[in-house]
């Protein structure tokens, strides 16, 4: 092949947000609009790791997917890239791709310097909907900010694009390597199935031990044998048309199985499990109980050693997103482990493991995951759990005692108390009303005695703010400051308001609300959440004048 010089202007709104650039797929579809922000990516990474380089890419699957691997193939090509190992139909899941750069090792001994993960995550898919673009590291984690402020900087002066001529698109459907050669020299597309790669991983980590023969009883035997234990496991351009969000909302069929919901199953199974469109994300459900994400990670920290035979030396530390509850903090504390608090984001966390910081790390936003990787991984959280269930099981294996996912999250309450928590999404609000909506809070802060006045005159059953801030973060390891990450108010019996802005949205703005209020009395740990922070939300709500901003009476969910 030859290489194409191709002249292009930049193309406003290629920042990244929390995860990537995500757009409506016809955005995406526009002339030199992927072409743009793949050369600026590129031109980003410093030469040497481009030129002679081997790089993934990869994603979920979604519609456009399929040719924006081809165009991503040319243009690695026709930058001196050396080979490009692509999955199977371009399928990877975003944990597997990260496993991949970390772990494979191809036929000729080359390993990966990086990846572009092709998802817009839990964003429905399809020619309508959206599509997403995001690079990873060598380390196998998303890019830190120093890199996607380059990469934004970049789209704004772009000029130019390099495009290898005479390539032919790469057969992605069938297992194998083509060889090319074009004026660097030979250049290679290695198509494998990710999965043998991604299981030794998990093998290694959670299966080994009393674990997996659980996971085999569950994976193989229970799912393997009943087809009907297995919902939507079959990837679809357009997700089937639905959310591919694991959460209440969204996986409705998995909610009623499991016996809540509006419609339930009346025989619902123990346990069970939901992913996002790229797997990064989970839920986890117990018979009619559903575990919060901030819980999840508390109690996998909290069991982790005993149960977990990969952490069985100890935890180097846990980490959580701001807007998680501090169910962790609790935990940390309890075991007197090193503690961190990142902004929103996986990206933040790879540094921390990078440096022996960090073992487990989560986000309210059913993101779970471990420095086995350095991604969130939803298939990792389910059998994290599973290997908890199994310790917390080994008496019952001989006649004891069922314990059950509601057991094990109530003892848990018991010992460090609860986090009633929850999440309020306004979802395509209009940018400007959001923009003062935020803009308001932030001038409130600069008097919390006001602020307390105001509160009192909502509900005087809610404590008194101790202090209020936007969130901004230092990072350990490498010193950079991440400013504007969120707004909080932090109450004097540790409940705390937080309001951000979402970064994943491919339309208009979306407010997030995070609301939390800590119980240590284990005698009060069972009330029905909604209505325990029934008080807050209204202060919430009246304090930000939510309504009068954004038009909206309720949130979008
Ligand atoms: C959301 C979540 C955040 C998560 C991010 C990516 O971001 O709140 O916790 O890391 O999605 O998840 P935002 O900026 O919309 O609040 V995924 O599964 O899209 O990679
Ligand atoms: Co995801």
């Amino acid at each position: 092949f030859k290489v194409t010089r191709v002249e292009t202007s930049p193309i406003e709104g290629q920042k990244p947000g929390t995860s990537g650039l995500r757009k409506k797929v016809k955005v995406f579809m526009q002339p030199h609009y992927l072409h743009n922000f793949v050369q600026s990516t590129l031109n980003a990474l410093s030469a040497e790791k481009v030129k002679g380089s081997t790089l993934v890419v990869s994603g979920d699957g979604r519609y456009y997917s399929k040719d924006a691997v081809q165009i991503i193939i040319k243009m690695a090509a026709a930058n001196g890239v050396r080979r490009v190992w692509v999955g199977l139909n371009s399928l990877m899941a975003t944990p597997a791709v990260s496993a991949i750069v970390r772990e494979r090792v191809g036929a000729d001994g080359s390993k990966a310097n990086g990846a572009f993960i092709l998802t817009a995550s839990h964003n429905p898919g399809g020619p309508n909907e959206d599509f997403g673009i995001k690079y990873n590291m060598g380390n196998g984690g998303p890019a830190p900010e120093g890199v996607t402020d380059k990469i934004f900087e970049n789209t704004k002066t772009i000029k130019e694009y390099f495009i290898a001529e005479g390539l032919p698109d790469v057969n992605i459907s069938a297992v194998g390597i083509s060889n090319f050669s074009g004026p660097d020299g030979q250049f290679d597309v290695d198509v494998f199935d990710s999965a043998d790669d991604y299981v030794k991983l998990l093998n290694y980590d959670a299966l080994s031990g009393v674990a997996g023969a659980y996971a085999k009883r569950i994976f193989v035997e229970e799912l393997g044998a009943k087809e009907s234990s297995l919902l939507n496991c079959v990837p679809k351009e357009d997700f089937g048309g639905g959310h591919p969000d694991p959460n209440l909302t969204y996986a409705k069929e998995l909610v009623a199985r499991m016996g809540l919901g509006k419609t339930p199953d009346s025989n619902p199974p123990e346990f069970g499990a939901a992913a996002d469109g790229d797997a990064d994300r989970n839920m986890i459900l117990g018979k009619r109980f559903f575990v919060t994400p901030s819980d999840s990670v508390a109690i996998i920290a909290a069991n982790a050693v005993q149960a977990i035979p990969y952490f069985s030396s100890g935890l180097k530390g846990v980490a959580r997103s701001m807007p998680t509850s501090a169910a962790l903090d609790v935990v940390a504390k309890h075991l007197n482990l090193k503690f961190f608090e990142v902004p929103t984001g996986w990206k933040f966390f790879g540094n921390l493991m990078d440096a022996g910081l960090c073992s487990v790390c989560g986000e309210e936003s059913f993101g779970t995951g471990s420095d086995h990787i350095r991604e969130k991984d939803g298939i990792w959280a389910v059998l994290a759990w599973l290997s908890i269930l199994a310790f917390k099981n080994k008496d019952s294996l001989s006649g004891g005692k069922l314990v059950t996912v509601e057991d094990i999250v109530k003892q848990h309450w018991a010992t460090f108390g609860r986090h009633y928590y929850t999440r309020y999404d306004y979802e395509n609000v209009d940018a400007g009303a959001a923009k003062d909506l935020m803009a308001h809070l932030v001038k409130l802060q600069s008097s919390i005695s006001d602020v307390n006045k105001t509160i009192k005159g909502i509900r005087s059953d809610v404590a008194n703010v101790a202090s209020a801030d936007e969130f901004e973060y230092k990072d350990p390891v490498d010193g950079s400051v991440s400013k504007n990450q969120g707004i909080r108010y932090l109450f004097e019996d540790g409940s705390r308001l937080v309001f951000r802005l979402s970064g994943t949205g491919s339309e208009g703005a979306t407010i997030r609300l995070y609301i939390e209020q800590y119980e240590k009395d284990s005698s009060k740990t069972g009330r029905d959440s909604q209505e325990a922070l029934g008080p807050l939300v209204d202060v919430a709500l009246k304090l930000s004048k939510m309504q009068e901003f954004t038009g909206r009476s309720a949130p979008t969910r």
